[in-house]
């Protein structure tokens, strides 16, 4: 095992992490932080590792400000200069994957390989930004009238504001801002205030890069703070289009007060993610799936799996395989390449785990393998706690809830129609999967009246989405759709041009309209 603390010695010093940071855009904000001061402990041993300065509402103000200004000089840059500046700074991710990673890991708590995963993942979307930078294409129609043509093209909306939760500190805001920046937007990013230095180290990365291209001062921002720059966020008129990842709860608020302004909104919410299992699964590949979905970054992804649906001439056999998996699972700190789980966020999130543990009995379930709280050496932070697996009814209160936890919930079915339905019956609508070789089950599951979710994978686990695809969901997981695909165009406004090259000025719809 490395020596963790001269290890993240060296991490901190390459970001520029101090015992005490200001908390605004690297470089920019240096005088504008006056707020509190908000501490990052680790989750893996509780240790403080720095203390942030949280932005007043004042500083916030300055901020949009010279937001608004940046976005008059950097929207007549071409949007393939600005690639240029997006493909530099996936270069620069590159050459600081391993030190980024281990932050995100040592700071969120998910495994080396997950932090490491995470930066490769702003690596892709920096190359897919690069690439979409010369193709924000819009359409050519023919006019109904002579000598007129009809076009459209994409303009920047301004500025966008990205919030961001815990569980993916730095991946989620690049899917956003990488995108927002080809297409010409100035963005303000609030992190999660549980991964601030996260946030502080992209943008330590990020400032050099647009240093060496004189890109505007204000055209990225970070304001660290609580929910109340969330707020200030969601409320302002000035931020045209704002993007939020996080619960259900958070999301309506958000969305609620975007919206009584008539603004954009863009939300990637809570889900309830499920996996069927058929009679006719590779229960190998099956396995694998559903073990990695649910422990994987020990249950916080929005993605992970929380309820496997499996057939009841398989159930038996592969739930006592499920059990035998979880006994091999390695519990402990996540920057040790042979542990698979790491600790939960913070103690908060213990007792929601312990309390959703109680609700299932409540309700009739049973708990399935040991589960708890893990206490003694190597887990004195009080964060980590068994990833474990419970039968219940699809029906529970408990389960129709996403508790951010390794809280694995397996049920039986009969027929496909009734597992379709019990993956459908629940108020989220993020991702789910069906494990089957046979080819009429994968289409009927895949179909319109197959599964509601925004992501429907065969043969693969819940999670683990590439960012080429549009990544998000429907019902309370908010129906916004972020990084791949043609997700680009929420970020941008759409204006119809029609062009009259004639000598004369025939009206649509045939409608004849002469003067004198
Ligand atoms: C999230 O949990 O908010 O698909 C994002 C996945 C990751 C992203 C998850 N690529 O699991």
């Amino acid at each position: 095992m490395m020596d963790l603390k001269k290890d993240m010695q060296e991490v901190l010093d390459q970001f520029a992490i101090r015992a005490k940071n200001n908390g605004g855009s690297d470089g920019i904000a240096q005088q504008l932080t006056k707020g509190a001061q908000i501490a990052s402990n680790s989750p893996v041993d509780g240790q403080l590792i720095a203390e942030v300065a949280t932005a007043a509402p004042t500083d916030y103000e300055a901020i949009v400000l010279r937001a608004e200004e940046a976005f008059l000089a950097w929207r007549k840059w071409p949007a393939p200069k600005r690639g240029e500046v997006i493909r530099q700074y996936g270069q620069a991710l590159r050459d600081n994957k391993e030190m980024l990673g281990k932050l995100v890991s040592y700071e969120m708590g998910k495994s080396l390989q997950e932090g490491a995963g995470e930066v490769q993942e702003m690596i892709d979307i920096c190359d897919f930004a690069v690439g979409l930078s010369r193709q924000l294409h819009g359409l050519t129609m023919h006019s109904e009238r002579p000598d007129h043509r009809m076009y459209e093209q994409w303009h920047p909306l301004g500025i966008v504001g990205i919030i961001t939760a815990f569980n993916f500190p730095v991946a989620v805001w690049s899917w956003n801002a990488m995108i927002a920046l080809v297409a010409g937007n100035v963005t303000i990013w609030k992190p999660s205030e549980k991964t601030p230095l996260a946030a502080q180290a992209c943008m330590h990365i990020l400032s050099g890069v647009f240093k060496a291209n004189q890109v505007p001062a204000g055209v990225c921002n970070l304001v660290q703070g609580t929910t109340e720059i969330g707020k200030l966020i969601a409320a302002d008129p000035r931020i045209v289009l704002v993007s939020a990842t996080g619960s259900t709860r958070m999301g309506m608020a958000v969305g609620q007060a975007v919206a009584g302004r008539l603004g954009k909104c863009l939300l990637e919410l809570g889900g309830n993610n499920a996996i069927i299992v058929t009679e006719n699964a590779d229960l190998k590949l099956a396995l694998t799936g559903a073990v990695f979905g649910a422990v994987g970054t020990a249950g916080q992804r929005c993605t992970t799996t929380r309820r496997l649906i499996i057939h009841e001439s398989v159930y038996d056999q592969f739930v006592a395989e499920l059990i035998k998996a979880y006994g091999q699972l390695q519990i402990g700190n996540p920057l040790d390449p042979q542990v698979h789980v790491g600790p939960l966020i913070d103690e908060a999130a213990v007792v929601q785990y312990e309390a959703a543990l109680v609700a299932v009995q409540k309700e009739g379930g049973s708990i399935l393998t040991p589960a708890g709280k893990l206490e003694g050496e190597g887990f004195e932070s009080g964060c980590y706690v068994r990833p474990c697996i419970a039968a219940v009814q699809n029906d529970y209160m408990i389960v129709q809830q996403e508790t951010f936890a390794p809280i694995l919930y397996v049920m039986k079915y009969t027929t496909l129609e009734e597992a379709i339905q019990m993956q459908n019956g629940v108020p989220q609508g993020l991702s789910s999967a069906i494990m089957t070789g046979n080819l009429k089950e994968a289409e009927k599951f895949l179909s319109a009246s197959g599964s509601d979710c925004g992501i429907a994978n065969v043969n693969i686990g819940t999670s683990g989405a590439e960012i080429g695809g549009a990544f998000g969901g429907e019902k309370h997981t908010g129906g916004g759709r972020e990084s791949g695909s043609d997700a680009w165009k929420a970020y941008m406004r759409r204006q119809t041009s029609t062009i009259n090259y004639g000598d004369d000025l025939p009206l649509a719809q045939g409608i004849d309209f002469h003067l004198g």
